[in-house]
């Protein structure tokens, strides 16, 4: 089964929690904090794999979760760092959010990070000041959010061949290259795209074969064209045509209508270097012209006249491929990626008054200030009351009207305003 399509669901570790511990032995009865910090929770990357061909893993499997930190404990040990998890994938994943926003598109050797464990969380002892000695509390560790991401297969080759049904791509593919592709006399032979390596003196380069385009594939008719991002990324196209006739379509009428389908999928694609190989030349009569008169109404392509099934031309073919080769740069065309899926927001404060009358207070400055709060202590409490002042959130508050005596929900917590 070929997969280029697959909606999986990623996240990274939490952070572990970090410890309250007091230090207790023999010499210390009553000795200070030694509670460690909670270990970060492990990231989640993904690289290419070039033994992977396409997106198959990832119909059985749809999620990927990295290992949690592991929790702060006493004598200032230090949560263990969750384990990072390294997604495998074909070469040219490109990997989106729902929306369509480019994450990555794992072409290179390295890994590429997509999501960011949460950060562990701070022991006690990171809270003892002189005058609070004994702090009884630590901060949990930050949980992290699992996020769903498109992956999207676009294969990477040098050469794509377009064409009718049955004009003979996929019999070109297996008579340049090592691929074995299914060949057969009917339309819609070939389902999925085939890859296959030419192998010719001292160069190599790698052929996309994909299904045949009919007219109407822009608007879902045959395969429709959907696999064409499949050779969106190739550097050039060897458009191939059923010289012979012998379908009973026109060799001319079937080339411009499959450039309008390239075009109608986008422009980048129909302008990309494109040669012909006129297949089945065995079937012509000799005193046959119609090789002539196709070079007559195509003067600006290079035509190679080809049958596959004979190799006839076949090397040809090959050489002036690599010519055109040589004259585009090597650089594979990739997407732009970069877009951050778990932007962290700790800076946001919100301040609303709802129909109760209650202000209810609510951001990601929030919610990294209670990670690190037990409200049932008294001591932590304190600590609670006067970040409030000290991040601006009490001047939030009265900016928004608050007074003392009113009432203020943060994280589903009512308090009394105070001053
Ligand atoms: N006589 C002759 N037959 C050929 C030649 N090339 C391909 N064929 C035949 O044409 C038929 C179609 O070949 P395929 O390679 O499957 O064609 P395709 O373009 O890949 O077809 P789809 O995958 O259906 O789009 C097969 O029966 C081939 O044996 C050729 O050069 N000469
Ligand atoms: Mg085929």
């Amino acid at each position: 089964m070929f997969v280029d399509y697959a909606v999986i669901t990623i996240k990274a570790g939490n952070g572990g929690d970090g410890s309250a511990h007091f230090l207790r032995d023999a010499h210390h009865i009553a000795g200070g904090p030694d509670g460690g910090n909670g270990g970060k929770g492990g990231d989640v990357y993904f690289v290419a794999d070039p033994q992977k061909s396409n997106l198959v893993d990832f119909y059985y499997t749809k999620k990927f979760v990295a290992g949690n930190g592991g929790n702060g404990g006493g004598q200032n040990c230090n949560g263990k760092r969750g384990e990072d998890l390294i997604i495998k994938v074909p070469r040219g994943t490109v990997i989106k959010d729902k929306q369509g926003n480019v994450i990555a598109d794992i072409i290179g050797d390295e890994p590429v990070r997509v999501l960011r464990g949460g950060k562990g969380g701070r022991g006690n002892t990171f809270y003892a000041t002189a005058t609070r000695q004994t702090p009884n509390f630590a901060q949990t560790g930050e949980l992290v959010k699992a996020y769903k991401v498109v992956l999207e297969l676009k294969l990477i080759a040098d050469v794509g061949l377009v064409g009718l049904p049955n004009v003979g791509k996929s019999t070109v593919l297996s008579s340049v290259s090592n691929a074995k592709p299914k060949i057969a006399n009917y339309h819609f032979t070939t389902l999925d795209p085939n890859v296959g390596v030419v192998k010719y003196k001292d160069k190599a380069f790698v052929v996309a074969d994909i299904p045949g385009l009919i007219e109407g594939a822009s608007e879902g008719a045959g395969l429709g064209h959907k696999f064409l991002r499949h050779i969106e990324r190739t550097r050039m196209l060897v458009h191939v045509v059923d010289i012979s006739g012998i379908e009973g379509t026109d060799p001319v009428a079937s080339f411009k209508l499959i450039n309008e389908e390239l075009r109608k999928y986008s422009d980048k694609l129909a302008s990309k270097k494109m040669i012909i190989a006129l297949n089945k030349c065995d079937l012509l009569p000799p005193e046959s012209t119609a090789i002539d008169d196709f070079r007559r109404q195509f003067p600006d392509y290079t035509i190679v006249p080809i049958s596959a099934a004979t190799m006839k031309g076949v090397e040809d073919l090959i050489i002036e491929i690599l010519k055109v080769l040589n004259t585009l740069p090597v650089e594979i065309e990739h997407e732009e990626g970069g877009f951050v899926l778990d932007e962290r927001d700790v800076t946001s404060l919100n301040v609303e008054l709802n129909e109760d009358g209650v202000y209810v207070v609510s951001g990601g400055k929030i919610d990294e200030l209670v990670r690190g709060i037990v409200l049932t202590d008294t001591q932590s409490f304190a600590y609670f009351q006067k970040r409030l002042k000290k991040d601006g959130i009490i001047d939030k508050l009265k900016e928004a009207g608050a007074k003392e005596g009113d009432d203020v929900m943060i994280n589903n917590i009512m308090f009394t305003m105070v001053d």
